[in-house]
């Protein structure tokens, strides 16, 4: 595989600074050769460029920096569509709110290549606020809303090429969901396994099912891996901390099985703040999961085991 890693040093979509470090301590950490030795072809592209934030108007008076994540948006899905043009694109965070571009543009490369896609999204919130309905203000809690073509984004954010149908949308981890969050997933079909899921029916049926519908579908998949979702003991390195995340074990599963399905075409490792860091663990564990997902295994498995 030919691993392409782009750096996005976005960090305004979320409340505490530092995520804008983020692409250097997952190069410090080793990511490009933890791939190599996988015996992964990997370019690094370097780090995207702050664009000019773009003049911004709108009722809801919280909404911190909307012209800005509102370029990096356009600039993001420009370049993502453009990098899926082969290989196997890795958007290193940056704060979430670079999916609204990462998700956009390689959705528009599916519907190019005639492909449903299909994203997983990890993460211990279901970041499925509107412009209207965040109340923090913090548009690293809007990408999944404004990717699935929920109303009220346009002629704010970019226009969506190819909107992801919310039905091919699956979520695991989550353990925190404002109320204007869970009114509106109710009306979707997005799928959200939340925490009392894994613990009820482990997380591998959960991820199964889902894989088996990319599978049958012929889909592309992008998965969206928020830190938070692992569980703080194991990923202290986050703004937004949730208890009750997932472990170690769980989190290497579900990369496993990703790898096992030969499904996963786009990777975001994002709101990684190094500020927050111990010593670099978080970063090292995004590195060994990546390599996980890649194909880092103990032993070798005959068979597909999704
Ligand atoms: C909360 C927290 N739902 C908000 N969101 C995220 O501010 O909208 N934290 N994404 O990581
Ligand atoms: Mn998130
Ligand atoms: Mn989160
Ligand atoms: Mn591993």
């Amino acid at each position: 595989m030919h691993c392409k890693l782009i750096g996005i040093p976005l960090q305004d979509g979320a409340s505490r600074l530092g995520c804008e470090m983020g692409p250097s301590a997952l190069r410090t950490a080793g990511l490009a050769d933890a791939l190599v030795e996988l015996g992964h072809e990997v370019s690094d592209l370097g780090n995207l460029s702050a664009p000019e934030a773009l003049a911004f108007e709108h009722p809801n008076p919280v909404l911190r920096k909307p012209g800005l994540i509102s370029a990096w948006t356009r600039l993001i899905a420009e370049t993502a569509y453009q990098v899926s043009a082969d290989g196997m694109p890795i958007f290193m965070g940056g704060d979430h709110a670079l999916s609204a571009g990462s998700v956009s543009g390689i959705a528009r490369r599916a519907q190019e290549l005639g492909k449903p896609l299909f994203v997983l999204w990890l993460d211990a919130h279901t970041d499925f606020h509107t412009l209207e309905t965040t109340t923090s203000g913090n548009l690293h809690g809007v990408p999944v809303a404004y990717f699935t073509g929920r109303p009220g984004f346009a002629p704010h954010f970019p226009e969506l090429a190819a909107p992801v149908d919310p039905a091919n949308v699956c979520m695991i981890g989550i353990r925190s969901v404002d109320a204007a969050e869970r009114a509106s997933l109710r009306q979707t079909q997005v799928t959200v396994h939340d925490m009392r899921a894994i613990d009820e029916y482990g997380v591998a049926v959960l991820l199964r099912s889902f894989l088996q519908k990319v599978a049958d579908a012929g889909g592309m998949l992008h998965v969206s891996l928020d830190v938070d979702f692992l569980d703080p003991a194991i990923g202290p390195a986050v703004g937004t901390t949730v208890p009750g995340g997932a472990t170690f074990r769980e989190a290497h599963l579900v990369m496993e099985m990703l790898h096992d399905s030969g499904l996963v075409t786009s990777l975001d490792l994002v709101e990684l703040n190094p500020f927050l860091d111990e010593r670099g663990r978080t970063a090292n564990m995004l590195v060994d999961l990546t390599a996980s997902l890649m194909g880092r295994t103990v032993m070798d498995r005959p068979t597909r085991s999704y």
